[in-house]
């Protein structure tokens, strides 16, 4: 057996070509997988699970055994290995790895031999540091997720780099943004398969941009540590991929509601004020967000004693109203001698360093600054510990913002240190994670601090496996059109790179919103996981009141609506936080191989849950053309049934955004509420009646603590059996008792006049049922495909916890 060269000893700076895996030379087994040697490079395999594969490749001594992502470990799935004279093979239940030996390349297969994904010739190369690994296109092939990234929802043909940056005021074509997700899942007939590539160094991923041989993905230097994921759906895949990166926690009900925010509201007298008319005018909400000027002079841990000299006062009295409040949190720690947190930073150490030891000074809003090195485990529990006195007071939402790190001048040097978890490692590979690990740091703290109450997290920047701590937001937008829409899609792609909660500055953050912007972001957006509006300083007054009564009225309505839909929209909560399934679902998910799916007049649709659908459309289009996939839809507004599998143009007014609803579809609702701490006393069933059968999970629980984690919930299947006209719904299961007296069940798309509960026969009254308050100015009552005529049955019948049967 040859030795193998030292590759360490291979000095990176006279090597200015390209240089490939080699030959194989040996392998040797090791807990669930394999390790080997080339004539250039290592490679190792490591089987996680049937599906999930992965593939280390180094050209180091070692592998390095460090993820802040992956935290599942190889579940001990059986696999074969085969060895023939021109390659080895790696067998699953349901796919095979060949690893062909000259040289060494690797190619993704189902069991019959078809390809999934496979290596290109260059298979993985090094240039210098940087290492890549080619994948060669598959016929038709498309690529979608990635996370926050701009661009269409089929990424075929461009090129993308993972840096978190600051993007103030970013446009479509914009790239990088905040943050990394260095994850995408491929589609061509009849596969779905998703790459995730674990390294937190810059990394690029190249879809057959200009080039047509290859698919690539590279990381500026460190290991290439991939994970190759097979699925018989994108929905599949995207449960393989947060097992590996992990699956939220379920968030405070509250924070799904409506969050209004600004840059800044103060003094306390103004928070008072915005929180006071949200119930006066009858808007439901449940947060009101402080930016920087809450504190003094934008020192993080601090109050302005002038403009908030109460603030425990205020928050008291808003929480009387039901609001919570979100409070900002910025990283940089103002270099002063007497202020707490610089004092008591220097203290224990906590900084980032330059490579001679002293701390690192960046200039930010506070002014010169140092900052926590949140990849160090004693610096995350020190950031935690402080945010006791903001718990104290009852805050109960926090912020992470400037974390990518931003600076004045936006060009961290490239040798300050950080601890890296003990490996100790520059900006360049710890820049990347470093917004992570402060959400990370925040939600850890303000989680033990809260004492069983459930922290509301947000972060500007992240990395994959954020889902795990924090939600996320797409940072600063630009009021127009075309920005609203980009923010859809980039919410679709995070839900597809395991982020569910997810959402955009409602109305635009930079610049100013018209009324007709503002009331169709916010109808778009009461229809998106994280649902907030906020603007910049400076600009003018955007509340759902601040553009007139027209606006208000319409934000009014979709706000409501947004309530009335939130046992649905909790329920689809903790779906994610089982499986990992996205709340706002690009059309990829369920339709990945309908070529209309990813036309650019429909790639911004989006289920909103299974049996919403959402049809984005500009503020200033009176009609839109529409894809609706398989099965029937019933328009929200006037109940009229469409069929799918085809495309219709529909009218969309000002104060009508286009969602349908799936037919056979039942959709747990409640009557909408100020906010989201109000108990309700009837559930409500709106089943949309249609020849397809479905299963919904409800799901409920205190929507505050984590007991729900001990089993205080409480769960029940709503199966549609479309062909025997009837409804199933489970005996309660879980300890959680809610109020419920009645049901009120819905029926709409029928003629029958009775149904049975249990065997008792129930007459049904006939309703004129609206979702919406109608606003008369825009639908004259004559217009029979208004909204708020839609007929519908209606019939209430008594709680009961155990087992129903519903039939008509
Ligand atoms: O330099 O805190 O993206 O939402 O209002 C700007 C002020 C800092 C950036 C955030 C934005 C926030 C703003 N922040």
């Amino acid at each position: 057996m040859p030795k193998p060269p030292n590759l360490s000893m291979i000095s990176t700076f006279k090597q200015s070509t390209s240089k490939s895996l080699g030959k194989f030379l040996s392998y040797q087994n090791i807990p669930s997988g394999i390790k080997g040697e080339s004539t250039y490079g290592k490679f190792r395999v490591i089987v996680y699970s049937e599906s999930i594969i992965r593939i280390s490749i180094t050209s180091d001594e070692q592998f390095e055994d460090f993820s802040y992502s992956v935290i599942a470990n190889p579940n001990e799935d059986k696999f074969e290995l085969t060895e023939t004279e021109s390659h080895l093979e790696i067998r699953t239940a349901v796919c095979q790895l060949i690893i062909s030996r000259e040289p060494v390349r690797f190619s993704f297969q189902d069991l019959q031999g078809r390809v999934i994904n496979e290596d290109d010739n260059f298979g993985t190369s090094w240039i210098g540091e940087q290492v890549t690994t080619y994948k060669k296109l598959q016929p038709g092939e498309r690529f979608i997720g990635l996370g926050e990234k701009t661009g269409p929802l089929d990424r075929k043909g461009a090129a993308y780099e993972n840096w978190n940056s600051d993007a103030y005021a970013y446009n479509k074509g914009t790239d990088p943004l905040y943050s990394s997700m260095p994850f995408y899942i491929g589609v061509h007939h009849p596969f779905t398969y998703g790459i995730f590539l674990d390294n937190t160094h810059k990394s690029f991923f190249n879809f057959g941009a200009s080039n047509n041989r290859f698919a690539s993905f590279s990381a500026d230097a460190g290991e290439m540590d991939y994970y190759l994921m097979y699925g018989n759906s994108v929905s599949e895949v995207i449960r393989h991929y947060t097992a590996l990166t992990g699956r939220m926690e379920l968030p405070p009900l509250w924070s799904i509601g409506y969050q209004q925010c600004r840059y800044s509201y103060y003094p306390d007298k103004e928070v008072f004020a915005v929180a006071q008319t949200f119930r006066e005018k009858d808007i439901p909400a449940d947060a009101i967000v402080l930016d920087i000027h809450y504190m003094d002079r934008y020192k993080i841990f601090t109050w302005d004693e002038k403009h908030f000299s109460d603030p425990k006062g205020l928050i008291d009295a808003i929480k009387k109203q039901g609001f919570r409040v979100v409070i900002m949190c910025d990283p940089g720690i103002k270099v002063e001698p007497g202020y707490d947190a610089y004092d008591d930073g220097i203290k224990n150490d906590v900084f980032l360093k330059y490579p001679d030891g002293e701390n690192y000074q960046g200039q930010v809003w506070p002014g010169w600054c140092h900052f926590p090195d949140f990849t160090k485990p004693a610096v995350r529990a020190w950031w935690a510990t402080k945010f006791k006195d903001y718990v104290e007071l009852g805050v109960e939402g926090f912020w992470n913002d400037m974390n990518e790190i931003a600076t004045w001048g936006n060009a961290l040097p490239e040798n300050i240190e950080f601890d890296f978890e003990g490996n100790k490692a520059t900006m360049r590979r710890g820049r990347n994670v470093f917004g992570f690990q402060m959400a990370r740091s925040t939600y850890e703290g303000t989680k033990k601090l809260m004492n069983g109450k459930r922290p509301f997290n947000l972060t500007r920047s992240s990395f994959s496996g954020i889902q795990r701590y924090s939600a996320v937001w797409t940072g600063d937008n630009v009021a127009y059109d075309e920005h609203m829409l980009l923010g859809v899609r980039i919410v679709n792609s995070m839900g597809l790179t395991g982020v569910a909660f997810a959402g955009y500055d409602a109305g635009g953050f930079v610049g100013e919103a018209n009324p007709k912007l503002f009331a169709r972001w916010i109808s778009i957006a009461s229809f998106a996981p994280f649902f907030r509006a906020h603007s910049m300083i400076n600009t003018r007054d955007s509340e759902p009141w601040s553009y007139g009564e027209e606006v208000e009225g319409i934000c009014r309505n979709y706000i409501k609506f947004r309530y009335q839909l939130m046992p649905y929209i909790y329920s689809l909560f903790y779906d994610a936080s089982q499986t990992g399934m996205p709340v706002q679902r690009s059309l990829a998910i369920h339709y990945a191989h309908d070529p209309r799916v990813y036309n650019g007049l429909y790639h911004n649709q989006y289920l909103f849950g299974p049996s919403i659908l959402v049809a984005p459309v500009e503020s200033n289009k009176e009609l839109v053309k529409v894809f609706l996939p398989d099965g029937d839809w019933f328009d929200l507004y006037t109940g009229r049934v469409f069929s799918g599998d085809q495309e219709i143009i529909v009218d969309s007014p000002i104060h009508r955004l286009p969602v349908f609803i799936k037919a056979g579809s039942v959709l747990p609702m409640q009557y909408a509420t100020a906010h989201t701490g109000i108990r309700q006393k009837e559930w409500i069933l709106h089943i949309f009646c249609g020849k397809d059968p479905s299963d919904f999970l409800y799901y409920t629980d205190d929507g505050q603590t984590f007991d729900y984690q001990n089993g205080k919930s409480m769960k029940r299947l709503i199966q549609y059996l479309a062909s025997e006209n009837k409804i199933l719904i489970s005996a309660e299961d879980g300890s959680y008792q809610t109020d419920f007296k009645t049901i009120k069940i819905v029926l709409h798309g029928t003629d029958v006049n009775e149904i049975s509960c249990n065997g008792d026969q129930q007459k049904l009254t006939h309703h004129v049922h609206s979702f919406f308050s109608p606003l008369e100015k825009y639908d004259p009552i004559n217009d029979p495909d208004t909204m708020g005529e839609e007929n519908v049955k209606v019939a209430v019948i008594d709680y009961s916890k155990s087992k129903i049967e519903i039939t008509w």
